[in-house]
């Protein structure tokens, strides 16, 4: 709560959970009263013990309400709330009377609190009567829930962080733990360094920061995953480690699963790109103790085969009977802050609620009678990719859209986009007008952000954890769980008068206890009493909490599995869905940066968490695109579409594949979406799109022109073929090119910056193509357009800076910005460590090794998420 009893502001500190990745650390906010607040890491959450990361520790620079959406709105106009409100149900009751339960949608997002995950689905699947609710956790989560229900007969992660700590050898697959998960990372590394002689192992085409603190690295050639757990599961069966004791008594499959490994082993090498001998490696050190965890992400899940390459992880541990052992498992890291959330109360098109089944009569006719629902859908709805195929082939009438910016993250994004922009009825619940989505909506609904809501999120390990508001709810915005009742009450629903997020919870609560007995794992029953006060106090909290008998930390821990015997399940390799051909030669793996949250709409307004990459860039291994540098501007195209990208070049990127981070969207890049490369193939079991692997071509863009721009607000958009926007200290920084004349160019950026009372110093070449222009007001710079034939202009962190820069331009810097040049100094070095602002060149000048870098520079001391890189760095300093 954010006012005391007496309504004062709270000024003490509140503990709270970061509301970015599936870690889920607590943090502690200490509001300042004046809408801002101290963040520091909880000390007392069992997920981070303290700690934080970049994106974590700088949470206290995302609550200006500058861009925040405070007001409802309808056809792009402030509305009251009962308007705005109406005029969803009316909607929604015209969706329903056109095409029926099958022609209205919901789709909604990980990052959710649970309590509006559960009032989203009852209103979907309880009130509208169908089950077209999807969650953007199909894009990330789906073939993990896949593989754990074939495996297990329900989605349990077994596993707890403590096993990282407790294993012998920890395996990562697909996964950039470092920047992804980067407390977990660390506790990973602080206990190899307590524990040199345990092991740690990458498998993922890349060479990333991850790979920086490991033993082994398996560059595989991307999709192949399949037939490296293949030649696994033989190698273990081959050295007599399968567990025949716990099989018999606890399995089931395992020869099924064997000759389909045992197909698929003799052509591992092949099929991965893997030396045989790296291949016998990673099988000896998987072997070799029992205390072995297995953690996968993206790289396993974002694929056309996502649920095969789990059930392949799982099928290894399941044959040595290691699992629910202390230090042993599969465990599959969530993304989102309450991914895990989203799968409890079952707001996805596939599941019920409360791990309740469609296809098992009992437990539907449960729900339906404990919702007072008669038209409870009895199967799957539309799954994301088929939802927004349905919304092209106007088959969807009304959809509403929480939490999320498909615009930029689904495959496919120009139909995508396409399709938002012909919805028949669109609305999107947002905290912030830079989502693309928000763009497109009929109806925009204010909600309340990170700092002022209330509820509760499930982490990776089963940890329920309370986010408490700290700050006062701004201008109109309420509580996504709010609305969908407010809705649902128009649409003659009695289910929805809760008080507040607690009366919820015990309501979901409730329902995992619904139909038993079921041999059902997900049952915290014992909470549905949770009172009020014990709501507001609770401590995180691991399920399963059943209402009788004890809770148990650990699944499988008495060696069974939840209903009879854990299944191996037979995995064929399948290649990927698009195949890579002369023209179109490349594989573009996309994924995450260290300091951006997905499509930017909350790290992409901290100048801080810009600097580390400022703008869209492909990276390539330096063989695969010869005769053009790195900086240069190129054209990546597929079937589906065409970006621009700065190029990088990387011999840590395998040859023959690209990387392209995910989190560009059209509002500061619209060249940059690397979603109008991807295709939307899915995983047949999961349907989870292969987000990871587009077949693509890349060539040199011919620019005529490159500009960097400085003004005080942001440029208008499309204002040239390749541009890029981003924040920085007193203002923006945009990157513009074309090919089009430069002086009209020029001329074009002049009048854009053109304000009264600013006098503007110019220097023109046109022989050379070099336009300059500084606009100066009282002295001070407050604008700048650079443009010149290549990108070869000025040290954009010295512009910034004279922009950011109180005092006055010195004569010589006057001169300097015309000339184009910084007037002394060495050249600009990329920012490593954003806390504490230290560049690779100030690291590489200290040398030793990271504690010595740490204690010369502070780099590295702040959340500690760049010491890969540093080490990196040092390592690239040592003498061959
Ligand atoms: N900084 C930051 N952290 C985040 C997020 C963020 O936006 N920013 N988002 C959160 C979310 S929602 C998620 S889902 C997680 C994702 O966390 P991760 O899964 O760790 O992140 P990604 O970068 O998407 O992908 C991981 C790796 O998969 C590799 N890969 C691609 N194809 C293959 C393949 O075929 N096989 C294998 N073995 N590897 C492959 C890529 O090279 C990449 O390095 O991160 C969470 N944490
Ligand atoms: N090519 C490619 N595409 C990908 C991926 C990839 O690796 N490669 N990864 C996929 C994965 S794993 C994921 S999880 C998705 C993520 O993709 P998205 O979910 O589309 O990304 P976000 O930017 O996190 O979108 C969340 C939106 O919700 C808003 N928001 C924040 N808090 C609240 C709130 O409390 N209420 C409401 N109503 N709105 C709020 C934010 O401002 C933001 O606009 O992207 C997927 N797309
Ligand atoms: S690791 Fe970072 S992003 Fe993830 S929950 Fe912790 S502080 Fe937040
Ligand atoms: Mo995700």
């Amino acid at each position: 709560m954010c006012t005391d009893v007496d309504g004062t502001l709270v000024t003490r500190p509140v503990r709270t959970t970061c509301p970015y990745c599936g870690v889920g650390c607590g943090v502690l906010a200490t509001p300042d009263g004046r809408g801002g607040a101290a963040i520091a890491g909880d000390p007392a959450h069992p997920a981070n013990q303290g700690r934080l990361c970049s994106k974590g520790s700088a949470l206290g620079e995302t609550l200006s309400l500058e861009d925040r959406l405070l007001q409802p709105e309808v056809a792009g106009k402030r509305a009251s709330w009962d308007a705005a409100l109406d005029a969803v149900a009316e909607g929604f009751r015209r969706g329903l009377a056109q095409h029926g339960p099958e022609g209205v949608a919901l789709y909604v997002s990980g990052q959710l609190l649970t309590e509006d995950y559960y009032a989203a689905n009852k209103f979907a699947k309880g009130v509208l009567g169908t089950a077209n609710i999807d969650s953007n956790s199909r894009l990330c989560m789906a073939s993990a829930v896949a593989a754990h229900t074939r495996a297990f007969g329900e989605d349990v992660v077994p596993g707890t962080y403590e096993d990282l700590e407790l294993a012998d050898t920890v395996v990562l697959v697909g996964s950039n733990l470092a920047w992804c998960h980067p407390v977990l990372f660390q506790r990973v590394m602080a206990a190899k360094a307590a524990r040199p002689s345990m092991t740690l192992i990458v498998v993922d085409p890349r060479r990333t920061a991850t790979c920086a603190g490991a033993d082994l690295h398996l560059a595989l050639r991307p999709g192949s995953d399949v037939a490296l757990f293949a030649a696994l599961l033989k190698h273990l069966r081959d050295e007599g480690l399968a567990d025949r004791a716990w099989l018999n008594s606890h399995a089931e499959g395992v020869e099924a699963a064997l000759e389909a490994a045992q197909a698929i082993a003799p052509e591992a090498a092949a099929l991965t790109g893997l030396d045989p001998a790296l291949i016998t490696r990673f099988c000896t050190a998987w072997a070799a103790s029992p205390r072995t965890v297995t953690l996968w992400s993206m790289g396993v899940n974002q694929s056309s085969a996502g649920t095969d390459k789990a059930n392949a992880i799982i099928n290894c541990h399941l044959l040595t009977g290691r699992i629910g052992l202390p230090g042993a498992g599969p465990f599959s890291v969530t993304g989102q802050p309450n991914a895990m959330g989203g799968r409890e109360t079952g707001a996805l098109a596939t599941m019920l609620a409360g791990h309740l089944r469609f296809d098992e009569p009992a437990e539907h006719a449960a729900l339906a009678a404990f919702w007072n629902a008669p038209a409870l859908p009895r199967a799957p709805g539309l799954k994301a990719t088929q939802l927004f195929a349905a919304l092209e082939a106007q088959r969807i009438s009304a959809l509403w859209v929480m939490a999320t910016n498909p615009a930029v993250s689904l495959p496919d994004g120009d139909a995508v986009r396409g399709a938002l922009a012909r919805a028949p009825f669109l609305v999107v619940s947002e905290v912030t007008r830079r989502s693309d989505t928000a763009a497109y909506a009929h109806v925009r609904l204010p909600a309340l952000a990170w700092a002022e809501k209330t509820g509760t999120v499930t982490n990776s390990e089963r940890v329920i954890s309370r986010q408490r508001g700290f700050l006062p709810a701004p201008g109109e915005a309420r509580p996504d769980w709010w609305m969908v009742a407010e809705v649902a009450r128009r649409l003659g629903h009695g289910g929805f008068g809760w008080d507040g997020p607690a009366a919820i919870f015990r309501e979901h609560a409730a329902v995992t206890g619904l139909a038993r007995p079921s041999a059902r794992a997900f049952d915290i029953s014992g909470l549905a009493g949770l009172a009020d006060d014990a709501y507001a106090a609770l401590a995180p909290t691991r399920w399963p909490v059943p209402a009788d008998g004890p809770a148990s930390a650990r699944f499988f821990a008495q060696g069974g599995v939840l209903a009879g015997r854990a299944r191996l399940v037979p995995t064929p390799f399948r290649a990927p869905a698009e195949d890579v051909c002369p023209d179109f030669p490349l594989r573009l793996l996309t994924g995450r940066l260290r300091d951006q949250w997905h499509t930017m709409t909350r790290t992409g307004a901290v100048p801080r968490l810009m600097a580390h990459s400022p703008e869209p860039t492909l990276t390539l291994h330096p063989t695969d695109v010869p005769g053009v540098a790195p900086g240069a501007l190129v054209v990546a195209e597929s079937i589906r579409g065409r970006t621009i990208f700065r190029l990088a070049l990387d011999e840590g990127q395998a040859r023959g594949t690209a990387f392209a981070p995910m989190h560009w969207a059209a509002e500061l890049a619209p060249s940059g979406r690397v979603n109008a490369l991807v295709a939307p193939h899915v995983d047949p079991v999961s349907f989870q799109p292969e987000l990871k692997s587009a077949a693509i071509r890349v060539s040199a863009y011919g620019a005529t022109w490159h500009a960097a721009v400085l003004s005080a607000t942001r440029l208008p958009r499309d204002l040239a073929p390749y541009e890029t926007a981003i924040v920085v200290e007193g203002g923006w920084r945009h990157e513009l090119a074309g090919q089009g004349a430069p002086a009209e160019a020029f001329a074009l950026l002049l009048t854009l910056l053109d304000t009264p009372g600013t006098a503007w110093q110019r220097m023109e070449d046109p022989a050379v193509g070099l336009y300059r222009a500084a606009a100066i007001r009282g002295g001070r710079l407050v604008g700048a357009v650079l443009l010149g034939p290549d990108a070869a202009l000025p040290p954009r962190a010295w512009l910034a800076a004279l922009l950011a820069s109180e005092d006055p331009l010195a004569p010589a810097e006057r001169a300097a910005l015309l000339a184009g040049a910084r007037p002394d100094g060495p050249p600009p070095s990329p920012l490593v460590c954003a806390c504490h602002g230290v560049t690779a060149a100030a690291i590489q000048g200290c040398g030793g090794d990271v504690a010595k870098v740490g204690a010369a520079t502070r780099a590295g001391t702040g959340c500690g998420s760049c010491k890969p890189e540093i080490a990196a760095l040092l390592a690239r300093l040592e003498p061959a």
